[in-house]
């Protein structure tokens, strides 16, 4: 008996005074870095590789992953003079044996002129007298352009000005496209629209309009009260969850973020969360079921560009990972986006966007196919590289404007020599 209390005095205070250790005590962090949390006191940062990340190391993190770019086939942009121009595609879908892609098709007269010098013919932005087009493809490489899906609706139909900025959803059995509707030219007050849809009993069409608003603007004074942009559906919790991005307090610059709006139904009524905006930064929207939550990819704008985030409740975002080059209007092939999953795989690849392809002059657009590695059923470790090293021509690429040069030569006129001080 006496044994047993002297072992377990002995104990108690063995373990207060290991756990009163100082990080002193403790030694150094060690050489190896532990994939599960070591029970030390750290800096805070150290607490958030260990408590924000999957993995303390990005190649063991599954929603960390670089981003490969390749060139398709089967689209043609008329030498890229302007008046072409492909963007903003939707998901990618596999249906019928093949994969199916809808995005903003513009062909006009000109490239576009801005909001005062635009009319019936002359564009003012580069989805501006935009319709709604599909491609399909065996590879995801070489497409085959099937021609118009959604055409621009007559005069006062929501759209009659532009349809854009497509994404797919298929809910029991019908085909339904989101996008946005213009009813003013781009760039008149702003880039404002409401979404509305289309349904189809085939990926093919014919699509039949709804012609009304649905997910509609938010009231004046709020944050999505002029555009509702990048109409992105999800099947999550039996129900449909789709997520949109807004431009709000646009002097000096246009914050972008994004919300959600669930349904039961896909035709609506839906309802705004009212934790709206649910990411901060961002501009189109691009995300996937991960696990049994939903993951996004974060680029271009606001404090946290450049992440991807997840929400285990698809709501609460939280940055998983932090990458580079990531695509623009990401549109991932998501295989299990319709299914309900609770087990979302992630995604591979998808198609993409770059815009202004040489110039202002000629603005247009043009899709690419991006590849990467935020897949539980693939591990590339050619994906999970730390790093992109860039040629230093990319670099030189983003120089000095005039007004920055004329700036620094002020500041050298200004500055003190030292060697006057003894
Ligand atoms: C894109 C998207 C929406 C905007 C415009 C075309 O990046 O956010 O579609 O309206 O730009």
């Amino acid at each position: 008996m006496k044994i047993n209390i002297l072992l377990i005095v002995l104990s108690i205070t063995l373990f207060s005074c290991n756990n009163n250790k100082s990080p002193q005590d403790e030694g150094a962090f060690p050489f190896h870095v532990p994939e599960k949390k070591p029970n030390r006191e750290m800096s805070s940062a150290m607490e958030r590789i260990y408590d924000n990340y999957a993995s303390p190391r990005p190649e063991n993190n599954e929603l960390f992953s670089q981003f490969k770019y390749t060139k398709v086939k089967g689209f043609d942009y008329n030498n890229n003079d302007g008046t072409i121009s492909r963007r903003d595609p939707s998901k990618t879908i596999f249906a019928n044996g093949k994969y199916y892609m809808y995005y903003t098709h513009r062909h006009t007269p000109t490239p576009p002129m801005g909001a005062k010098a635009c009319n019936d013919t002359i564009p003012s932005s580069d989805w501006d007298l935009a319709e709604i087009w599909y491609a399909t493809s065996k590879d995801g490489i070489t497409w085959e352009e099937q021609g118009v899906a959604v055409p621009r609706p007559p005069k006062p139909n929501i759209g009659w000005r532009s349809v854009s900025t497509p994404d797919i959803l298929f809910w029991k059995g019908k085909y339904y496209l989101y996008y946005q509707g213009f009813m003013q030219a781009s760039g008149t007050r702003g880039d404002d629209c409401p979404v509305t849809a289309s349904w189809s009993e085939s990926p093919d069409g014919p699509w039949t309009p709804v012609n009304k608003v649905i997910i509609p603007n938010g009231n004046e004074g709020e944050w999505d009260q002029y555009s509702i942009h990048d109409p992105y559906p999800l099947v999550y919790k039996g129900k449909i969850y789709l997520y949109y991005k807004s431009d709000f307090d646009e002097k000096p610059h246009k914050v972008r973020m994004q919300g959600l709006a669930t349904a039961n139904d896909p035709l609506g009524p839906f309802e705004k969360n009212p934790l709206n905006p649910v990411i901060t930064s961002g501009h189109e929207t691009s995300l996937f079921p991960f696990k049994s939550g939903i993951a996004a990819l974060v680029y271009k704008d606001g404090p946290e560009h450049n992440t991807i985030q997840y929400a285990e409740d698809g709501i609460n975002f939280e940055i998983a990972a932090i990458s580079e080059l990531m695509p623009y209007a990401a549109a991932p092939f998501v295989p299990d986006a319709f299914v309900d999953t609770k087990d979302g795989r992630g995604i591979t690849w998808g198609m993409a966007h770059f815009i202004n392809i040489n110039g202002w002059d000629t603005f247009h657009s043009m899709l690419v196919r991006f590849d990467c590695d935020l897949s539980q059923d693939i591990n590339d470790p050619e994906m999970k590289q730390h790093r992109v090293i860039h040629k230093p021509d990319v670099y030189y690429r983003q120089g000095l404007s005039k007004k920055q040069k004329a700036r620094i030569n002020k500041e050298n006129r200004k500055l003190i020599d030292i060697s006057n001080f003894n």
